[in-house]
């Protein structure tokens, strides 16, 4: 069974059609899919793969460890808060998913809907945000415009004094927003998926994406040998250009470094998130107990898995501005991860021009939240090989039709 799918390619190929290269050696084995990147957006790809449509011959490949890339190293910001139809229809579907996962996985993932408080700190900040509310209400989401005196009622640390540099003239509040445990939504969607047949195989970077004469994906080439696959689903992040490249293909994409970092932890002291897009800062605090505080992305691009220090000092003034108590702690440990950005700032989750090959990216800084929903909507797309209606506006193809969805007011940092 696990072997159909080559036997039937070399059928297919009469042998000789197939390709030298790719001739010796053998295929180790094939998948009808081959995913790329045991991130969470993979692993959740693999379950409802399995769950949903019966593709259980499901492969995910993964270069390090899994949920090692940006799953496990960002900030667990969830919200559905976006301005646009299309975003807050896919967003919104993500939170509804959030609401029951841990049931659904047997696995605990520390979903808290805290509320998450975005600040205004300008009239265009005001005027950005009510047109976030407006909208967001109209798509049934709930969201709410608070006053300075009730955001601090909400979130008593917060410094609302008119003497900041920056003073805090209202907030918009998504309460079913929040935060979950980024490293158990990896693992609760590689159990679940496991338990459904799926393959998972870390330390086993791909390197080539083989396609037969026709033009079509046949098998990767990886670190451990050739894998047969009927589909290929590219979801790596901030490495998807490099992935995708191996078939030739060129994807609007930039890669940055995004970074974060905690303090030591502390006695529940910040009952919800804040986010600041203006003085590019946010903060939470961890089950832990330490303040998880994340900054903006690096003004270049690159692949190095560290943000610039000069960035992470700026956050942490705003931060003490906001938050004067918090100068006195120290800080535990930061990191960095890469995140790909579209021109539009949305995700591309669909086909692509090569057959068999499909692409889920472009998440930015914003894709954690929007795990389940990514999974459950690119699984359909791959078992059926057309979009699935909510994820049919983020196609590839917007960037030559110009049907752009442009969410950048939305992202939580500046970028
Ligand atoms: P990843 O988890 O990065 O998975 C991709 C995987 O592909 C990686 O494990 C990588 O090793 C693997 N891979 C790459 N190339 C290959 C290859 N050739 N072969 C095999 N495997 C390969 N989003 C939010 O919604 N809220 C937040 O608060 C938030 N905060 C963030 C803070 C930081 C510091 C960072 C870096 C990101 C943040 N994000 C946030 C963004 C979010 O983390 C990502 O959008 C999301 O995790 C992407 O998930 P993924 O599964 O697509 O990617
Ligand atoms: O998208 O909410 C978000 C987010 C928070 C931090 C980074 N991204």
């Amino acid at each position: 069974m696990r072997f159909s799918v080559y036997s039937l390619m070399r059928h297919a190929l009469g042998g000789a059609a197939w390709p030298e290269q790719w001739r010796s050696p053998e295929p180790r084995a094939a998948y009808d899919v081959v995913i790329v990147g045991a991130g969470g957006h993979g692993l959740a790809t693999a379950y409802y793969l399995a769950r949903d449509h019966g593709v259980r011959n499901v492969a995910v490949l993964e270069r390090g460890w899994l949920g090692g890339g940006n799953t496990g190293r960002n900030t667990t910001v969830i919200r559905s808060n976006y301005l646009w139809d299309e975003s807050a229809m896919l967003y919104e579907h993500a939170l509804k998913l959030w609401e029951g996962l841990a049931q659904e996985l047997n696995y605990n993932v520390m979903y808290s809907p805290r509320g998450v408080m975005m600040l205004a700190h300008s009239v265009h900040d005001v005027q950005v945000f009510k047109r976030h509310v407006h909208a967001n209400r109209l798509n049934g989401i709930d969201n709410e415009w608070l006053t300075p005196e009730q955001a601090k009622a909400f979130c008593p640390p917060l410094n609302t004094s008119s003497e900041l540099r920056h003073p805090i003239l209202g907030a918009a509040l998504q309460r079913r927003a929040g935060v979950a445990r980024h490293d158990a939504v990896a693992w609760g969607y590689a159990r679940a998926a496991s338990a459904l047949g799926v393959d998972i195989i870390q330390n086993c970077e791909v390197t080539a994406i083989c396609r037969v004469p026709s033009g079509a994906v046949a098998a990767v080439e990886t670190t451990r040998g050739r894998i047969a696959a009927r589909k290929v689903a590219a979801v790596a992040a901030g490495h998807t250009s490099v992935v995708m490249a191996m078939a030739g293909l060129c994807m609007p994409l930039e890669s940055y470094p995004l970074q974060a970092l905690v303090s030591e932890p502390v006695k529940p002291v910040l009952p919800c998130v804040v986010m600041s897009n203006s003085i590019h800062a946010y903060i939470s605090q961890s089950d832990k107990g330490e303040l998880v505080i994340g900054a903006a992305t690096d003004a270049y691009v690159s692949y190095s898995q560290a943000g610039g220090l000069h960035i992470a000092e700026h956050t942490l003034e705003a931060i003490c501005e906001l938050f004067p108590t918090f100068r006195r702690l120290r800080m535990l440990r930061n990191w960095g991860g890469i995140v790909d950005v579209t021109p539009d700032r949305s995700p591309i989750i669909g086909l692509t021009p090569v057959p068999g090959l499909y692409v889920n990216c472009g998440w930015g800084t914003g894709g954690f939240k929007a795990t389940p929903g990514s999974g459950h909507v690119f699984a359909a797309t791959v078992a059926r090989g057309e979009p699935h209606p909510i994820a049919a506006p983020f196609s590839l193809d917007r960037f030559r039709t110009g049907r752009l969805i442009d969410e950048a007011a939305a992202a939580a940092v500046a970028h």
